[in-house]
């Protein structure tokens, strides 16, 4: 059985969860309709008032908020506390538009920190552990979320941040670093790296956490099996805290959310209904605990599923499935919908690692789209027929998954750039026309 960080909390009766929320909502409902003028107009509009929200069951009834509102308000506009009473800063990486910037408390910090905490301990760390915290640190809250909770859990914390290998590969050696954190691209980057430097039973590493992108669970077989460890994903995004939304659990079956500050819905994205358990749609948020920076049904983008059945690891809040990519990061090619992740379960299924790019462009007025994928050093020896043959046997499994054709060419190995943070995948050259 595992050791819990906050049993009473994680574990309590789907009843106590509710009593939680329906008392946080209300209070939280209320903060931030006195405290946020961009809020109390939104609820005007909707013809909504603090008193028409009693319990969990009129969440409905609150406007939606999106990532546009956002950059309306930047940068104070939904700050919800005095300037004197934020603590810290924290901001999307913001490559299309403004960036996102987020405020904490030091209760916000706090909360943010224990929900970290609670991934660690699910992902088996403890007092002992040298955790090794490979996520940027800086603007992106990766860095400083692992840090935080690697610090509640009393383990020595190592603030790598992300970039220079060598220096990374050292220390893990070095230092016994037990649990990594960092994107899955980068742990990617680091066991080859490794494996190519032979150092692979100088390492003790028994776990990794890994999130802030999309990973598929061949990617998980791979790393895991590449460095000897037990790989478990993390969630979260800037708006919410940060990473330690959700986390997984031992029995690796979808992502806990920290019911106990976020209250989790899933929508249909084209009409805002919303789902019940067990179907796809958008993930929205509220957030019932945060001080600062306090969203109410905020849309994340991210595509999933929850559910509430009950986990054999003994926590009872809802868990979501891994995200099956942002609505936004979905590419439609030909009228049909392409999620990265599809493309890159075919190439792990054949054996190729996640060193892969898709691009889409335009040609002749009809879209085209090609995947450009490393060989394994294997296959860089193959003759050009054999090369052209495995080219064919990858679009005939992208054609089954897809329903459309891609074009495959076979890269040398290393010739697509590693990422130290998250992965650049898609390049769409549509845009540019
Ligand atoms: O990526 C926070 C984070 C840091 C999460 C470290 C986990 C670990 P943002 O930069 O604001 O925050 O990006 C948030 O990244 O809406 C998802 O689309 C994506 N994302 C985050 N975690 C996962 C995951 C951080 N485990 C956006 N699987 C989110 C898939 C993820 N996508």
């Amino acid at each position: 059985m595992e050791k819990y960080y906050q049993r009473e909390i994680e574990c309590a009766s789907r009843e106590q969860i509710r009593a939680w929320q329906d008392e946080r909502l209300v209070k939280q409902v209320r903060h931030v309709y006195e405290h946020v003028p961009y809020y109390r107009n939104l609820m005007k509009e909707k013809g909504v008032t603090p008193d028409d929200i009693r319990s969990v069951d009129d969440l409905h009834k609150l406007p939606f908020l999106t990532k546009a509102d956002l950059r309306d308000a930047y940068p104070y506009g939904l700050l919800a506390v005095p300037l004197e009473d934020a603590v810290r800063i924290q901001s999307t990486s913001g490559t299309t538009g403004r960036r996102v910037v987020a405020f904490y408390t030091q209760h916000d910090l706090d909360l943010w920190e224990d929900c970290c905490a609670r991934a660690i301990m699910a992902a088996g760390g403890d007092k002992g552990d040298v955790v090794h915290v490979s996520y940027g640190y800086g603007l992106f809250t990766g860095g400083a979320g692992l840090n935080g909770g690697s610090h509640k859990v009393g383990a020595l914390t190592l603030p790598m941040s992300s970039g220079n290998t060598e220096r990374q590969i050292q220390f893990m050696c070095d230092l016994n670093s037990t649990i990594l954190c960092c994107t899955p691209s980068y742990a990617a980057y680091l066991a080859e790296s490794i494996h190519e430097r032979g150092l692979r039973d100088q390492i003790h590493l028994k776990a990794g956490i890994f999130g802030a992108e999309a990973w598929t669970q061949e990617m998980r077989r791979d790393i895991e099996e590449k460095l000897g460890i037990k790989a478990y994903d993390i969630y979260g995004l800037t708006e919410i805290s940060g990473p330690g939304v959700a986390y997984e659990c031992s029995a690796q079956t979808g992502m806990h959310i920290n019911e106990d500050h976020f209250i989790a819905e899933i929508i249909d994205p084209k009409t805002g209904e919303v789902l019940p358990d067990g179907e796809k749609g958008e993930l929205v948020f509220t957030c019932i605990t945060k001080e600062a920076f306090p969203l109410l049904r905020y849309r994340t983008r991210d595509i999933c599923v929850l559910t509430h059945e009950k986990c054999a690891c003994g926590r009872t809040h809802v868990k979501m499935s891994k995200p099956m990519g942002r609505s936004d990061d979905m590419l439609i090619v030909k009228g049909v919908n392409v999620f990265p992740s599809q493309i890159e379960t075919v190439l792990m299924n054949r054996g190729y690692a996640a060193n892969y790019q898709i691009i889409v462009s335009r040609v002749n007025n009809s879209d085209k789209l090609e995947v450009q994928v490393e060989m394994t050093p294997e296959m860089f020896s193959d003759t050009v027929t054999a090369v052209s043959n495995r080219e064919k046997e990858l679009e005939s499994d992208l054609k089954s998954m897809l329903g459309i054709y891609a074009d495959v060419q076979l890269v040398a190995p290393k010739t697509i750039a590693r990422s130290e943070g998250k992965a650049v995948r898609i390049i769409d050259k549509r845009n540019l026309y």
